[in-house]
């Protein structure tokens, strides 16, 4: 299981943004967002880019702390 922290995400609009970002992602299942602590985990089904991430994430709008 993985643990990102994501900058950005203000309502359940923006969880659903970001769990079809991260989900869109090959070898990247069973996403989970944390609103309150402003955090996705993961399965990586293989070790994924952590750039592809950030950049995917961005695209949606939100920025990746870590
Ligand atoms: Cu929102």
């Amino acid at each position: 299981m993985t643990t990102i922290k994501i900058k950005g995400m203000s309502c359940q609009h923006c969880v659903m943004a970001v769990t079809k970002a991260l989900g869109a992602i090959e070898n990247i299942k069973d996403v989970r967002v944390d609103l309150q602590k402003g955090e996705a985990t993961f399965t990586e089904l293989k070790p994924v880019d952590r750039r592809q991430i950030s950049e995917r994430i961005k695209k949606a709008g939100f920025e990746v702390v870590n």
